[in-house]
């Protein structure tokens, strides 16, 4: 990411909400009507924080809000949002975002597991991350082309390195016999199986 950074070849800035604040503390949240635990970020300093991203931008901008209550994220969502010229991704942190503000500006709703966060910002880095690397001229040559695994909807097969033979456990013969078709046909084996054992639910679900 340093590296596509520096490039040119992506750009990320992080806009902190505070900033948008018109109370005296800066402060950007207040309890909920109803009642309930913890603390909700206000509409106005989310609203007018996204309104200074987008009028900067100059055109409308997919808007990404990082919430547990959402579908998890995808290869093929990260393989969409990396079509996109720009993306602002929206971290909560308390208990949530005023619902209103929320359905003004959010156009997609991603969560990256179904377990707990204190914010949103950690997700984002992940959702960067994945995006990025979608992105021609991020990886090299060498390292593109790896998202072929789950594109497939299976997982990788098993690999080796050098020595042959470590701590008594020897490389699959197949791998060192130099036949093409064959070792393609293993791996591919390997992937169903394994998928099979550790994640069948990716063979239920066709995406
Ligand atoms: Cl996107 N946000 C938060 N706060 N918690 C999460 C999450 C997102 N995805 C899983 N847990």
């Amino acid at each position: 990411m340093g590296r596509a950074a520096a490039q040119g070849t992506i750009h990320v800035s992080a806009i902190n909400i505070r900033d948008y604040s018109v109370e005296k503390h800066k402060k950007v949240d207040d309890y909920p009507y109803g009642g309930g635990a913890g603390m909700l970020m206000q509409a106005q300093p989310v609203y007018d924080a996204w309104k200074a991203v987008t009028d900067a931008i100059g055109h409308p901008v997919r808007t990404v809000y990082l919430t547990p209550q959402a579908q998890v994220f995808t290869q093929a969502e990260a393989r969409s949002f990396a079509q996109e010229e720009d993306l602002i991704l929206l971290c909560g942190h308390y208990e949530g975002i005023d619902e209103r503000v929320l359905e003004t500006i959010v156009t997609d709703y991603v969560s990256i597991g179904d377990y707990v966060l204190t914010g949103g910002e950690l997700p984002a880095l992940v959702l960067i991350d994945s995006i990025s690397r979608m992105v021609p001229g991020v990886l090299s040559n060498a390292d593109s082309g790896i998202d072929e695994s789950f594109s497939e909807n299976l997982l990788e097969y098993p690999q080796y390195t050098r020595p042959e033979e470590w701590m008594g456990k020897k490389v699959p013969e197949i791998l060192l016999s130099g036949h093409h078709a064959k070792v393609e046909a293993w791996r591919k084996e390997q992937s169903i199986l394994r998928t099979k054992e550790r994640r069948p639910d990716l063979l239920e679900d066709n995406e």
